[in-house]
């Protein structure tokens, strides 16, 4: 019988290295990426050209994007199955990231929500690279031609717009990008803030949000705390109930149980059993996470070796795109 050989379709992701991993990332973003992982060709990238969209201190961003490459692995991504590397190791990433600036109107940045949110939250450094800051996540994505980009519910709009670009410039110098689609789960695309569930939960808050090396003590301190309503009935209603269905979303997320399972479960139990049993659930889940990533942290030498590799593999992968990009917009070959 002929043989087939079929080529394995391609997945780009990343997180900024502007804090510590959360709850949210790794519901939104990190566990589809492990799922991932077999059935396509992965590259987990820690974006740290991202990250210096607002101001970073130096010393803990460079330890940061290491620590965050550590608990990529903890978190049970395999080196030998992906292409895991640093941004900045890679510079195609800014070259490719230059050209599409000029491929993208200033009114499609405007319209970016994050840009909106994080413009008012760093009112007084509001620099053209967060603005420009799409732009740079397009060419991550297009310089791999991925096919599929694993994030969370707030980055579809980013998503939509690197479509819009990798069209529009196909459709000006003919098929050049692949272009790719979202991939957000079903439970967890939008964690919410544990004390304030109509915000999503974010690094930047502290109280509200979980992040992947908190000890047991404190999970369950934040959970108990978590912001509920007057009400007692543990059921899913998101505008009545909110803080109540971010819950309900996490434990289902934690344990792989379904909202009406969950919800029968607690029937009749009040907050009291309710809040710290999804504390020690998440517990359960980030323990050995936590622990993995304590111990891979000691290895300098073997995650140097990871993001080494990972940057020369990507930067092999990258070169052939930017040289088509150079070469249909007209450059003269190097
Ligand atoms: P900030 O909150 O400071 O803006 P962030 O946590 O949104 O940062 P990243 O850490 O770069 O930004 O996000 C990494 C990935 O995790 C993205 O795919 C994002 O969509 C996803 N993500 C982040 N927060 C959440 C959340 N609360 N719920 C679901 N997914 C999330
Ligand atoms: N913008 C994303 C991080 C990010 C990303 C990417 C995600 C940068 N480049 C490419 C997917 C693909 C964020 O803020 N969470």
């Amino acid at each position: 019988m002929e043989e087939k050989i079929i080529k394995k379709k391609r997945i780009f992701s990343g997180i900024q290295p502007s804090g510590e991993l959360t709850l949210g990332s790794y519901m939104g973003a990190i566990k589809n990426w492990v799922a991932l992982q077999d059935e396509y060709e992965c590259l987990y990238c820690i974006v740290d050209m991202h990250a210096i969209t607002v101001r970073q201190d130096p010393a803990l961003l460079r330890r940061r994007s290491v620590a965050q490459l550590a608990q990529y692995i903890a978190c049970g991504l395999d080196p030998q199955k992906n292409i895991m590397f640093i941004q900045s190791h890679v510079p195609q990433h800014a070259e490719l990231g230059w050209v599409l600036g000029c491929y993208t109107q200033f009114g499609e940045l405007s319209r970016m929500t994050q840009f909106k949110a994080k413009s008012q939250q760093h009112a007084d450094n509001i620099t053209s690279g967060l603005f420009t800051y799409p732009v740079l996540m397009a060419a991550d994505i297009l310089l791999y031609q991925a096919d599929l980009v694993p994030v969370g519910e707030d980055q579809r709009q980013h998503v939509e717009l690197c479509r819009d670009i990798a069209q529009r410039f196909n459709g000006v110098y003919s098929d050049t990008f692949t272009v790719p689609e979202s991939f957000i789960p079903k439970m967890g695309a939008r964690v919410m803030s544990l004390g304030n569930p109509e915000n999503k939960m974010s690094k930047s808050d502290p109280d509200g949000c979980v992040f992947l090396m908190d000890k047991p003590e404190d999970i369950m301190r934040k959970f108990k705390r978590a912001v509920t309503d007057c009400e007692m009935a543990v059921k899913y209603d998101k505008v009545n109930k909110a803080g109540i269905s971010n819950l309900l979303t996490i434990y289902c997320a934690a344990t792989g149980k379904t909202l009406e399972e969950a919800e029968a479960e607690f029937e009749g139990q009040g907050y009291g059993v309710f809040k710290p049993a999804v504390g020690e659930a998440v517990v359960e889940l980030m323990r050995p996470i936590r622990e993995e990533s304590e111990r891979i942290m000691k290895d300098k030498a073997y995650l140097e070796s990871v993001y080494k590799e990972g940057a020369a593999h990507a930067q092999y992968l990258a070169n052939k795109t930017l040289s088509k990009v150079y070469r249909k917009i007209g450059f003269v070959a190097r």
